[in-house]
């Protein structure tokens, strides 16, 4: 259980009946932290020691996607290391980097896994764990080619590590599903599960092209919360905005409900002006069960890192309530 009241907190503006609201101080990462970064974004961060660590996207100048560790004293200041990571991998043909982005971090047990979309022949799922932030010993690859969105469960279900991915194609995807995979060992992943598809347009426009998984699920009683992004396509191109799921606790391929509204969408500055406009790819988040506050990581317009804050039960008051 979570006993840490430690975390990244600012009250809901006053007069404000948002859901989820911004930091006042967004964004908390900028794009040019590192002395060769072009921008840095949809990235993970997780409690760490009495304080922070992250696993951070940051394309270099090279525009070269790479994932680089970071650590906060308090999840708002991070220093970012300026090499990229570097895996341990015995396996030369899997360790090979060729580019990876869009990282979650997930703590099971006493390791913390790191799923990115890790380039092997096209976009798939990259597997890795560490215990110190330090050595990160990287796995197989969770699928074959073409997956993205790769986001753990926080522990096994029903005797077998679980994952949520989201087939795809190796370029700028214009569909896209959540499906549900299972592993006794981290290695071998089949049992797939259907989860969920794009909304209908008439329903949910913004969920309406493609959907991906955010954060990791976080267990409530009422089901795994799931924070994910969905893809509208406009006449200017792709709009991710992001809302939440209830998913069933022991068969998380069923859902139990899902908002029709969005939780957040660009429409701020530097949402919605950046690398990639109209961009809000949350990979992270932090919360405190005593609380039930949640603070949200995530990417902005492919640039830098924004921070969003909510109530745990408010968010799934409005799941149930707005559900389609
Ligand atoms: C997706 C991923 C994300 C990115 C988004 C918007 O396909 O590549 O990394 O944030 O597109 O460009």
């Amino acid at each position: 259980m979570e006993t840490n009241h430690f975390m990244p907190w600012e009250d809901r503006p006053e007069g404000s009946k948002e859901i989820i609201w911004r930091y006042s101080n967004n964004p908390v990462i900028p794009r040019n932290l590192l002395p060769a970064s072009n921008s840095i974004f949809n990235s993970a961060v997780v409690r760490y020691k009495g304080a922070y660590a992250g696993v951070f996207r940051c394309d270099d100048t090279n525009r070269r996607m790479r994932l680089h560790v970071g650590f906060s004293a308090n999840g708002i200041d991070w220093e970012i290391r300026p090499k990229p990571l570097q895996f341990v991998c015995e396996d030369k043909e899997i360790g090979r980097w060729v580019y990876g982005y869009d990282p979650r971090v997930c703590l099971i047990e006493d390791r913390y896994y790191v799923t990115w979309c890790n380039g092997y022949h096209g976009p798939t799922i990259g597997m890795a764990w560490t215990t110190d932030f330090e050595t990160f010993h990287q796995l197989e690859n969770a699928y074959l080619p073409f997956n993205r969105n790769g986001v753990l469960f926080p522990r096994k279900i029903n005797g077998r590590y679980a994952m949520l991915s989201r087939p795809s194609d190796n370029g700028h995807t214009p569909f896209g599903d959540i499906f549900y995979s299972e592993s006794p060992d981290m290695e071998f992943w089949g049992r797939h599960r259907h989860v969920m598809s794009p909304a209908a347009f008439e329903d949910s426009a913004w969920q309406c092209t493609k959907i991906g998984a955010g954060p990791i699920p976080i267990e409530t009683a009422e089901g795994w919360l799931l924070i994910y992004h969905g893809v509208l396509h406009s006449c200017n191109g792709f709009v991710y905005s992001f809302g939440s799921a209830l998913l069933d606790l022991e068969q998380p391929w069923k859902v139990k409900f899902r908002s029709g509204p969005y939780l957040l969408s660009p429409q701020t500055h530097y949402e919605c002006v950046g690398d990639v406009p109209n961009v809000c790819f949350p990979c992270a988040s932090l919360h405190d069960e005593q609380t039930g506050r949640i603070a949200i990581y995530y990417g902005c317009a492919d640039t830098v890192t924004g921070l969003a804050f909510g109530y745990i039960p408010e968010i799934i008051r409005f799941t149930k309530e707005t559900s389609i």
